[in-house]
């Protein structure tokens, strides 16, 4: 099945008309140093026609999706990525692809007219701000009880968010995939997916020497002097170049704030790294703009996909049918659940098991600030890209990173985000009267995240003397309760899917995203999605192909 048949779809085009497109992206990207200047002259931008036929059709372009092209190219698959975000390989009139946190524009936000930053106050004062709707690269997309954060473009979470690579320590893994042999995935597909991702760590000494991790040895000193076991984190930003913008010799990114909209420079997003890849093969296209609304069965065991184009108001200006001979789930937990929840209701796919929708949990996110003593301070300049976390999963169920407050200001305070054990696990269901997918969640089911996390700042407060922040998440609101950046879930392994992502009721149909994974991870969630996406994608390879 390697090659397409039917309506063409371009797979490369001439380089020369791809610069005549983008010719001040590569002027940009030259001045600049460390950009998405790779990916972009490699980019096959290629809209699928309409009546197009290929042979892998991807829905989505974050890690499971980006896996999964990688390597059915190499495999000799063509492969079509649709994507419902921007290809975000063009900079705006300042010169830049993406907008800083502290001026959000209208590249921002997914859709919408207003700002909704996750911590969206300070000093007990709103900073949410208008902006013009537009496909920016953020969405916030609200559920009745939790609002869930996402990335939008090629590349999916990829390009937002911190970068932090964590592998889940062993002896939690039969917890995270309880159906997945660890000898494997830790001998085989977590070295593999930390190597293609570009993950490092942190230099020590630098690291105790730099003015802008000044917040992160606060919060060592205040964990370690309260017996909770402090660990270096690895992360996928280039830390050379971080260690140039300290010395004032690159374009500063991680240390101008960059984070959340975008990273101009410094950080390897998907783009740099297994999109690439899998756009080098010569076998992989993309469609940006363009968002998948049906799959179904058509003759033959081919799949019939319906695709809308959109413009960059959101408005869909033409509608697709493409047929494919196998489609790949890769939209995301959310993405992923929602399009499967509403074709199985719908009569489109509706010998999907009941499984379908199932499982989907929050990765126990709670955000929370702690108020320093003014001998404490924080530091002013702040990298964007967190680097260190308090283990305190064992004892209290709970790991906290140490996150950045990067405003450009003496804040005098700690915060943190910590990823802990909540067992509650919400259901995606179609509401047929509203014509949506709605998410069962509970605003009060963050409470045990809540009780878990205060097993390490109740303590470090004790100790230290200080007091939670109230004024980062409202006025007199001590916990951000109300978001998580990890979802996970809503197509398990093995229950929804079979054991390597085949959704069986329909051969030629599978998931490869964060969907599979029950609701949580014990760390921070893409290297495992990455990992158990190349352990699924080599087998399906083997065996399907
Ligand atoms: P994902 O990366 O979300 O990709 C799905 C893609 O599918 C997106 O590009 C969507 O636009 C696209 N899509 C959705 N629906 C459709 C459709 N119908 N048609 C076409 N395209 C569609 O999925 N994780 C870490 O491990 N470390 C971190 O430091 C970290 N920080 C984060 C910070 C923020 C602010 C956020 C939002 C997330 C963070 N995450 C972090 C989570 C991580 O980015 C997330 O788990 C992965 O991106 C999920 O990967 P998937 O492949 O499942």
């Amino acid at each position: 099945m390697g090659d397409t048949t039917g309506s063409p779809v371009p797979r490369t085009i001439s380089r020369r008309g791809f610069i005549a497109g983008t010719g001040s992206l590569l002027g940009a990207a030259a001045l600049a140093g460390r950009t998405p200047a790779a990916w972009a002259q490699t980019a096959p931008v290629a809209p699928i026609p309409s009546g197009a036929h290929v042979a892998a059709l991807v829905i989505g372009t974050g890690y499971g999706g980006a896996v999964a092209a990688l390597r059915l190219a190499q495999a000799g698959v063509d492969v079509h990525m649709v994507e419902m975000g921007m290809a975000w390989d063009t900079p705006g009139s300042d010169g830049k692809i993406f907008c800083n946190t502290r001026e959000p524009d209208y590249r921002s936000y997914w859709l919408r007219t207003r700002t909704k930053a996750p911590l969206n106050y300070f000093l007990g004062f709103p900073i949410d701000r208008d902006i013009p709707r537009y496909t920016g690269i953020l969405d916030a997309e609200e559920f009745g009880g939790i609002t869930v954060y996402q990335g939008r473009g090629v590349g999916g979470g990829s390009l937002v968010n911190g970068g932090m690579a964590v592998t889940p320590r062993r002896e939690n893994f039969g917890a995270v995939l309880p159906s997945v042999n660890p000898d494997e995935m830790y001998n085989v597909y977590y070295p593999r997916a930390n190597a293609e991702l570009g993950v490092g760590t942190v230099d020590p000494a630098w690291f105790d020497s730099t003015a802008c991790y000044q917040y992160a040895r606060v919060g060592r000193k205040h964990a370690q002097r309260s017996n909770f076991p402090f660990v270096f984190v690895p992360d996928v930003y280039d830390w050379d170049y971080m260690e140039q913008e300290a010395a004032g010799t690159v374009t500063k990114s991680a240390l101008a704030g960059e984070i959340l909209y975008g990273n101009n420079h410094g950080k390897k997003s998907l783009q740099q790294t297994y999109l690439a890849r899998a756009r080098s093969t010569g076998r992989v296209s993309v469609s940006p703009l363009h968002r998948v609304t049906s799959v179904a069965p058509a003759s033959g065991g081919r799949y019939t996909v319906t695709v809308e184009q959109l413009n960059t108001t959101g408005a869909v200006t033409t509608v697709k049918t493409v047929t494919a001979d196998r489609v790949f789930f890769a939209a995301g937990s959310v993405g992923t659940s929602k399009l499967l929840v509403r074709l199985k209701a719908t009569g489109a796919l509706p010998n999907l098991n009941g499984e379908v929708g199932r499982g989907w949990g929050d990765n126990g996110n709670v955000m929370c600030g702690r108020a320093n003593h003014l001998w404490d301070p924080t530091g002013a300049l702040q990298s964007s890209i967190p680097c260190c976390g308090i283990d305190n999963w064992a004892a209290g169920g709970a790991f906290a990173e140490v996150a950045p407050l990067p405003t450009g200001i003496e804040t005098y305070a700690s915060f943190y985000l910590s990823i802990t054990n909540n067992p509650n696990r919400a259901q995606f269901s179609w509401n047929a009267a509203a014509s949506r997918v709605d998410l069962n969640w509970q605003a009060a089911w963050k409470q045990p995240s809540i009780t878990m996390a205060k097993t390490i700042f109740d303590k470090i407060n004790s100790k230290e003397g200080t007091i939670y922040r109230t004024d980062l998440f409202g006025t007199y609101k001590i916990w951000g309760d109300h978001l998580t950046y990890h979802p996970l879930g809503g197509a398990v392994l093995n229950k929804a899917t079979d054991n390597y992502g085949r959704l069986t009721a329909y051969p030629g149909l599978y998931v490869i995203d964060g969907a599979l994974i029950p609701g949580n991870t014990t760390v921070n969630p893409f290297v495992t999605i990455t990992a158990l996406a190349e352990r699924n994608i080599e087998k399906i390879i083997a065996t399907d192909l």
